[in-house]
C-alpha cells in the first residue's frame, strides 16, 4: 500500500506498523501510526487544493519551533519528523504532501467538549500559544491560506455565489440568504476592527476546535496541535471559533436545530481561559470584543456553508443531499441564539 512507502521515507518500516484513520477534519486526511515498540505517530496528508503551498506550513512550523526553543524552552511544541533526506514534508507525485509528527504519550484529544473545565483548558492553551509568540516577528510567517478568516471576502464570495450559483438552490435558500444579507453590519464591524490599531495582528491558530488541543490524563491542556492554519490574524478568530464549536451542546452537523443553545458557563470558561493564557497581552479594545469574535466566526461559517451549497458543494463536499444547507441553517440558528444573549454575555467579558 502506498502509505507504507510514505512511512518508509520517514524511516518507519512495515510490517510492524499499524495504520488507523484518525480524527474528523473535513480538509486533510489523518492517520495514527502505531509501532510495535509502543511509539506512535500522526501522519497527515495535506489537502493540496486548499493549501496551495504546503511547504509554507512546514516553513512556519520550523520558524516558530526555533523561536520557541530559544525564548520559551519550557513550552511544549510538537515538531515535524524529518524524512531520510532531511525534509520535514514529503511530496509524492499524484498523491500530495505528507507530514509526520510524534504522537504525544499519555495525551488524548476530545472530540466533543464535556465540561466547562475542558473549554477553559482549551482556551487557555490557544491563548498561551499566542502569548508565547507575542514578540515573534509575525510578518515573517507565510500566509498558508490567503484571506482565510477575512469576513469581508467571505461575504463577497457569498454574494458571488448568488450571481453564478445553482439557481434552484438559491430559490430554496431565499429566507436564509435574506437573513444573512441583513446581518451585513457584522462585516462593517469587522472592517472597523481591521482599521483600529488597538487590535494587534498576532500569531493565531485559526482552527481552534477542541480536538486541536492535547490533554493529559487529568484533563489539563498540554499544547495545541494542527498548526496548518497558524498565520497572522486577530484574536477574535481563535476565541470566535472556540465559541462556534463549544458553546452549543450539538455540533454544526446537528439537524435538529431545537437542540442548539448557548451555554453561559462555557462562554465564561472560554473568556476566562483565554485571558489566563494571554496573561494581560490583550488591549482594552480587544478585551471588549470577545462577543464580536463569536459573531464573526459563526456568521462566516454560515456564509461559507451556504455559499458552498449554492456552488454545488465543491469545497466541503456533501454526505447527503442538502448537507451544506443543513450546516448553514444550523450555524444561522446558533448565531440567532447567541445574539439573543448579547447584552448578558457582553457583560461577562
Ligand atoms: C474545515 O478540516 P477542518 O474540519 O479542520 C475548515 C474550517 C472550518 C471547518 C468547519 C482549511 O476545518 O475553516 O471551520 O472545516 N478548514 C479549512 O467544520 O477550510
Ligand atoms: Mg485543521
Amino acid at each position: 500500500m502506498m502509505l507504507k512507502n510514505v512511512l518508509q521515507e520517514f524511516g518507519l518500516t512495515a510490517p510492524e506498523l499499524e495504520v488507523i484513520p484518525f480524527g474528523s477534519g473535513l480538509i486533510n486526511h489523518t492517520w495514527k501510526i502505531n509501532q510495535n515498540n509502543g511509539k506512535a505517530y500522526i501522519l497527515q496528508r495535506i489537502n493540496h487544493n486548499v493549501f496551495k503551498a504546503p511547504q509554507d506550513i512546514a516553513y512556519n512550523i520550523r520558524l516558530i519551533g526555533s523561536y520557541l526553543a530559544k525564548q520559551y524552552p519550557e513550552y511544549f511544541f510538537v515538531r515535524n519528523v524529518f524524512t531520510n533526506k532531511g525534509d520535514d514534508i514529503h511530496f509524492v507525485e499524484g498523491e500530495g504532501y505528507f507530514r509526520l509528527v510524534p504522537f504525544v504519550k499519555q495525551s488524548h484529544t476530545v472530540d466533543v467538549v464535556q465540561t466547562p473545565g475542558q473549554a477553559f483548558e482549551a482556551a487557555r492553551q490557544f491563548g498561551r500559544f499566542t502569548h508565547v509568540l507575542n514578540d515573534f516577528p509575525v510578518s515573517q510567517l507565510k500566509v498558508t491560506i490567503p484571506d482565510f478568516h477575512n469576513l469581508t471576502l467571505r461575504y463577497n464570495q457569498f454574494i458571488q455565489s448568488l450571481q453564478n450559483g445553482n439557481k434552484e438552490r438559491i430559490t430554496e435558500a431565499q429566507e436564509e440568504i435574506a437573513w444573512l444579507e441583513q446581518k451585513h453590519y457584522m462585516v462593517e464591524r469587522f472592517e472597523a476592527m481591521k482599521n483600529n490599531p488597538d487590535f494587534k495582528i498576532r500569531v493565531t491558530h485559526h482552527d481552534t476546535k477542541i480536538s486541536n488541543v492535547l490533554f493529559d490524563e487529568n484533563d489539563k491542556g498540554i499544547c495545541v496541535i494542527d498548526l496548518d492554519t497558524v498565520m497572522p490574524g486577530y484574536f477574535t478568530s481563535d476565541v470566535g471559533d472556540m465559541m462556534r464549536t463549544c458553546l452549543s451542546p450539538v455540533s454544526e452537523e446537528e439537524k435538529d436545530f431545537s437542540k442548539i443553545e448557548i451555554r453561559n458557563e462555557y462562554y465564561k470558561a472560554i473568556v476566562q481561559g483565554y485571558l489566563a493564557g494571554m496573561e494581560g497581552d490583550l488591549s482594552e479594545a480587544e478585551c471588549k470584543s470577545f462577543f464580536d469574535g463569536g459573531c464573526y466566526l459563526i456568521y462566516m461559517q454560515a456564509l461559507r456553508f451556504i455559499a458552498d451549497y449554492i456552488n454545488n458543494d465543491v469545497y466541503y463536499g456533501s454526505k447527503y443531499p442538502g448537507h451544506n444547507f443543513v450546516r448553514a441553517k444550523n450555524q444561522i440558528t446558533l448565531l440567532k441564539r447567541l445574539l439573543e444573549k448579547e447584552e448578558m454575555l457582553r457583560a461577562i467579558a
